[in-house]
């Protein structure tokens, strides 16, 4: 079978040899009772990495955030988010199925939500409202092509819910990249948040699980929230094993992705009918509008999967290709050679 240039997602990368390696080595025990070393060993570091008391090693990042959701809110409260955020979009109503919560959005163009929108939002609880429980940043933010918080931005965000005495949980699947865009420790990007989730199985390539880190008391109450979902593990060390080599090898290469979005970015721009800022592309994710190719979504997919490259549409008008380590360079070149292809045959209503 000819291999595909997979656009899909960060989440397809496969683990490394030295992944697999630690994995068939990896010391294990039952990690519902805290026996497992390897898994012990990934909490610690994970926590270290983010500037947290604690961490709790989850199957998945949607997991995370919903035990995150639970633990700092009760039934019937408000949870402030971004209009376009995973924990809105993709983790099928989980706040209001786990947790009872009303989710009130806020539309951005960027992805970022700024103090001036949230504090209108913000409800103290009265007779008549149960209040705010929480604020959601998404850290890259996915929905909006990999977006980054400016540290002062979010720090403003964090200033004020901590005076409103509001938590904010980040939804950091891809923290690393933030990070990797600023040039700073991870640590300096979560300082400000009370709680943060992020995803050892997409850019950094191991196979299964995200971490969930905050305060210990925090933690401990989200282990039981993990359980209650069906999510305490057992010899879950083989898993983690991947995961600390994640930590310590993959952040190095998140750059190259970013310069392989940037690439594709630049070239789109210039394609006929193809909307996006290439400006805008600042980590390993690409969101541009197609509508004026005069190819729906379906149809672009379809004809690059003939030409060996997969990418999704997000709707009928925009696609999104995410870069990572299983795809080089030359992958980039080809997939932007099969968009030319697919657009010069196109009808271009531009
Ligand atoms: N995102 C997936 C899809 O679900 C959209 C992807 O391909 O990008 N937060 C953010 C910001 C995410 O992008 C994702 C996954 C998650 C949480 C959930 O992680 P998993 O898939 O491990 O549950």
């Amino acid at each position: 079978m000819t291999r595909m240039i997979d656009l899909r997602s960060d989440t397809v990368t496969r683990p490394t040899p030295e992944m697999r390696r630690v994995m068939f080595e990896a010391e294990v025990g039952d990690d519902v009772y805290h026996e497992d070393p390897t898994v012990n060993r990934l909490e610690e570091f994970a926590a270290r990495m983010v500037g947290k008391e604690a961490a709790v090693f989850v199957p998945s990042g949607t997991m995370g955030n919903q035990m995150a959701l639970r633990v700092h809110t009760r039934p019937g409260q408000e949870l402030i988010v971004e209009d376009r955020s995973h924990v809105v979009l993709y983790e099928m109503g989980g706040s209001g199925v786990h947790s009872g919560l009303v989710t009130r959005t806020i539309p951005t163009t960027d992805g970022l939500l700024h103090w001036d929108a949230v504090k209108t939002r913000l409800r103290k609880g009265s007779d008549h409202n149960t209040g705010t429980g929480l604020i959601v940043v998404e850290n890259t933010h996915n929905m909006a092509g990999g977006r980054v918080y400016p540290p002062d931005v979010l720090q403003e965000i964090c200033d004020g819910a901590r005076a409103a005495g509001i938590p904010v949980h980040m939804d950091g699947a891809r923290i690393f990249n933030a990070a990797a865009y600023l040039n700073r420790p991870v640590a300096a990007l979560t300082a400000g948040v009370d709680s943060v989730m992020f995803c050892l199985s997409k850019g950094l390539g191991a196979p299964v699980g995200s971490l969930l880190a905050g305060t210990r008391e925090f933690v401990e109450k989200a282990r039981l929230v993990r359980k209650l979902l069906g999510g305490g593990m057992r010899q879950a060390g083989i898993l983690a094993a991947a995961g600390i080599v994640a930590l310590e090898q993959s952040p190095g290469g998140l750059p190259a992705d970013h310069a392989n979005a940037r690439m594709l970015a630049d070239a789109l721009a210039a394609m006929p009918g193809v909307k996006i800022d290439p400006t805008s592309v600042e980590t390993n994710i690409l969101v541009f509008s197609i509508a004026e190719t005069g190819l729906s979504t379906a149809e672009f997919s379809a004809q690059l999967r003939g030409r060996g490259v997969l990418a999704n549409g997000i709707d009928a008008a925009h696609m999104r290709m995410v870069t990572h380590y299983d795809v080089t360079r030359a992958d980039c070149e080809q997939a932007v050679h099969a968009m030319e292809e697919i657009l010069a045959s196109a009808r271009t209503t531009a």
